[in-house]
């Protein structure tokens, strides 16, 4: 099994590197972001909760969070591997899933880190917001979101870097770019499906 954590701040690009990794190695994508949104628009009482911080670009509750990915990660019993995208968050959800795979034993073998100047994260999330109907992609919130990001889950390296599972990859080039330079790192533990 192996398993990659995508790490970035808010607009770095985890989601759309996600499905493109997802389609070439084929692992087990689970996006924090898509799961609590999934929640919001069913309007479950933990999408209800998780609406009122992501409305205002904090991040959800750790317990919230941990919950989901655990259910997540037992329902995926023959996966190749998980690509964990916008998890962990903070220092208590990353060693929450150490935990998790530690019990399956498995664990963590890659985290590649996106590194996108700030001016180039806000006008991307601008643009989106233009089109995606998100609540939390308008100026007031990607700032509140970016400053969350620097608070709270930037440490979260620090604790994969003294694992020595950590890359840093810039991700303010095109796409495609972008994708070959992951592609590379995660080539050294995984074949490519396709
Ligand atoms: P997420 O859904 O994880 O959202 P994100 O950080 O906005 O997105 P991402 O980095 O994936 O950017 P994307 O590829 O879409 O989180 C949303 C909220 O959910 C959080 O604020 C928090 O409240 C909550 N949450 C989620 N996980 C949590 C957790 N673990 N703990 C607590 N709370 C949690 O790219 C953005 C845009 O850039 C797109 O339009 C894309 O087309 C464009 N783009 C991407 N790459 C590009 C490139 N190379 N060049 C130009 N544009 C590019």
């Amino acid at each position: 099994m192996f398993n990659l954590v995508l790490f970035g701040p808010p607009g770095s690009g985890k989601g759309t590197q996600s499905e493109n990794i997802v389609k070439k190695y084929q692992l087990q994508h689970i996006s924090t972001g898509d799961l609590l949104r999934d929640e919001v628009s069913r309007q479950t009482t933990l999408g209800t909760e998780a609406k009122k911080y992501m409305d205002q670009g904090m991040l959800v509750p750790d317990e919230v969070v941990i919950g989901m990915i655990s259910v997540k990660i037992d329902e995926a019993q023959d996966a190749r591997g998980f690509i964990f995208d916008g998890f962990p968050r903070t220092r208590t959800q990353a060693e929450a899933l150490d935990k998790l795979l530690e019990f399956k034993n498995t664990k963590i073998d890659l985290v590649l880190a996106l590194e996108v100047p700030e001016k180039d994260l806000i006008e991307r999330l601008v643009k989106r917001g233009i089109t995606s109907g998100r609540s939390d992609d308008n100026e007031e919130v990607i700032t509140a979101r970016i400053k969350e990001y620097y608070l709270k889950t930037e440490p979260v390296a620090q604790y994969y870097s003294h694992q020595e599972k950590l890359e840093r990859v810039e991700g303010h080039r095109p796409i495609e770019d972008t994708f070959n330079v992951l592609g590379k790192h995660i080539n050294k533990y995984l074949l490519p499906i396709a």
